[in-house]
């Protein structure tokens, strides 16, 4: 049985096999989560990035953690938010999708979640709650590695967001 679970906190802190990074798609690094995370990984994650040649939206790429707790960064470029109108819900779906694909592929049993868009890119949180939450559902059906998934809210407001779209899905 997988644990999900949800926590509010630094995502930079947690020692699980992998943290998601809600990058951009130069993954040369940014603001948000994106810069805590390289600030906490050190200068070897970028360099690492470099060599990765960018990263389409909905799309996953995996590096190391280095200076970080967490062994593995899995790095997704979350949708920006246009209104809803530009298959905003599918890209982010996808992030998701494709985050854990690759978590499987690398038998980690433990990751963890930013709110993926939710910061700079303007996605709505409640929307965008429901979508991970659905999501990391959906793939918990047929994945028999994972045994804990945490999504990390920076903030009450998140928190409450996921709490309730936790509630709303499972
Ligand atoms: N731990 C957990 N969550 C965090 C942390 C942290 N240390 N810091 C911020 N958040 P954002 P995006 C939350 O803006 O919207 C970057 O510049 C934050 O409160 O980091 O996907 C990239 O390079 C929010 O809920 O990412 C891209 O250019 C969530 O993480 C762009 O921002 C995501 O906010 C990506 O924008």
């Amino acid at each position: 049985m997988t644990q999900i679970e949800v926590v509010q906190g630094d995502i930079t802190q947690l020692k699980v096999d992998a943290i998601v990074n809600a990058a951009n798609s130069s993954l040369l690094g940014g603001g948000g989560v994106d810069g805590a995370i390289h600030r906490a990984a050190g200068r070897e994650l970028l360099e690492e990035c470099r060599k990765l040649g960018g990263c389409e939206t909905g799309e996953a790429k995996i590096t190391k953690g280095y200076n970080l707790p967490a062994k593995w960064v899995i790095h997704t470029v979350g949708p920006v938010w246009e209104g809803g109108n530009y298959g905003e819900d599918e890209l982010l779906a996808s992030c998701y999708r494709q985050s854990l694909a690759l978590a499987e592929e690398y038998k980690i049993s433990a990751i963890a979640f930013p709110a993926i868009s939710t910061g700079v890119y303007r996605f709505p949180l409640e929307r965008a709650s429901k979508i991970a939450v659905s999501e990391v559902n959906k793939f918990l059906e047929s994945d028999r590695l994972l045994k804990q998934v945490i999504f990390v809210c920076f903030g009450q407001t998140a928190y409450d967001s996921y709490l309730k779209a936790m509630q709303e899905i499972t």
